[in-house]
């Protein structure tokens, strides 16, 4: 393949992006975790269903940073998931000594790379990446705001009983309680979610959109959701490799835009072949503003404990 892309972490996230990444022909894959022959293991198991499938990107897995050696794209995540009654703060320390590690050895064999951070809590993660990488940061950015909006876009669909490709969200801010989901931006065919919902029904899906991750915790009990995890973090690969410009919310350092300075947030932004391309502003009413500078205070206290 013309591209490479480095998975770090080869449990349910890393492992389910690796494979969306080769069975699209996106690029070769490279999967390393401290479980060595885990990752060995797994990519050896997805490449035997190459043939079946029919793609010919190449899976190398283990735990020597070498693989990773020439990445576009370095997708990190390593660390901890949540627990039942666990919030994702609560994993702070342990990921943040995982993540600086990770970074520093994918730094030294790929310091071209874009840096895609997923491990949580996520904007603090973006952070310590920043900090050892001294990345720009238009190659050091997150996921959570395509799952996030995902999960909204999901449940409007369900409720309005109409496709999901007609449906469009935004949710801004940080990737913890205090998200910001924007229903004046979420739209069905064009037309905006106000429109076609009472107050009452939009806050229902306002709440589950917030607790969507700790939803599906409840539910599987050992670990945290990955489908729709991997699916949003192959969205922001593609847009890039591609160079889609995709118009994706992404956890980026913020640097005046919204009036937030110096923290990371989910906000929307043009991903292409240089990574984030451009911040865009878009207009926001005084209480929608109100929310996203309490989410983003909320990751400004977690940047403290760092
Ligand atoms: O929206 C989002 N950003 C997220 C974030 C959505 C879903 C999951 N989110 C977070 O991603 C979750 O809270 C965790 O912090 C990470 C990874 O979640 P996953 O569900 O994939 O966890 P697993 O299955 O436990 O996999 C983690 C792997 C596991 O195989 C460990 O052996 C490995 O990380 N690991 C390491 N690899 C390399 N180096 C080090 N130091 C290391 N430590 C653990």
């Amino acid at each position: 393949m013309d591209h490479k892309v480095t998975v770090v972490g080869a449990g349910h996230v890393g492992a389910t992006t690796a494979q969306r990444i080769a069975e699209a022909e996106l690029a070769d894959v490279a999967m390393i975790d401290i479980m060595g022959d885990m990752a060995q293991g797994k990519a050896l198991d997805m490449m035997e269903s190459a043939p079946v499938l029919g793609f010919d990107a190449k899976i190398e897995g283990g735990s020597d940073y070498d693989l990773s050696a020439g990445s576009d794209i370095c997708v990190v995540t390593a660390g901890l998931p949540r627990k039942p009654g666990m919030s994702r703060d609560d994993l702070l320390a342990k990921n943040q000594a995982i993540t600086q590690e990770v970074v520093g050895e994918l730094i030294k064999r790929s310091p071209d790379t874009i840096l895609i951070l997923v491990t949580n809590p996520l904007d603090a993660m973006c952070e310590v990446a920043r900090r050892v990488s001294e990345l720009p940061r238009e190659r050091v950015f997150g996921m959570a705001g395509v799952l996030d909006s995902a999960r909204m876009r999901c449940f409007v669909a369900a409720e309005l009983g109409v496709s999901v490709k007609d449906v469009t969200a935004f949710v801004l801010g940080g990737h913890g309680d205090s998200m910001v989901p924007l229903a004046r931006y979420t739209t069905v065919a064009g037309v905006p979610l106000p429109e076609l919902l009472d107050d009452e029904t939009i806050e229902a899906i306002n709440n589950r959109t917030r607790k969507g991750g700790g939803e599906i915790v409840g539910l599987l009990k050992t670990g945290s959701a990955y489908y729709a995890p991997s699916a949003a973090a192959f969205d922001m690969v593609s847009s890039i490799l591609r160079d889609k410009k995709q118009i994706l919310p992404c956890s980026v350092y913020l640097q005046g835009e919204y009036g937030l300075d110096k923290v990371y947030a989910g906000v929307p932004a043009k991903l292409g072949r240089k990574g984030i391309e451009q911040v865009m502003e878009f207009e926001l009413e005084d209480d929608e503003r109100n929310a996203l500078h309490t989410s983003a205070a909320d990751v400004k206290e977690l940047f403290e404990k760092l």
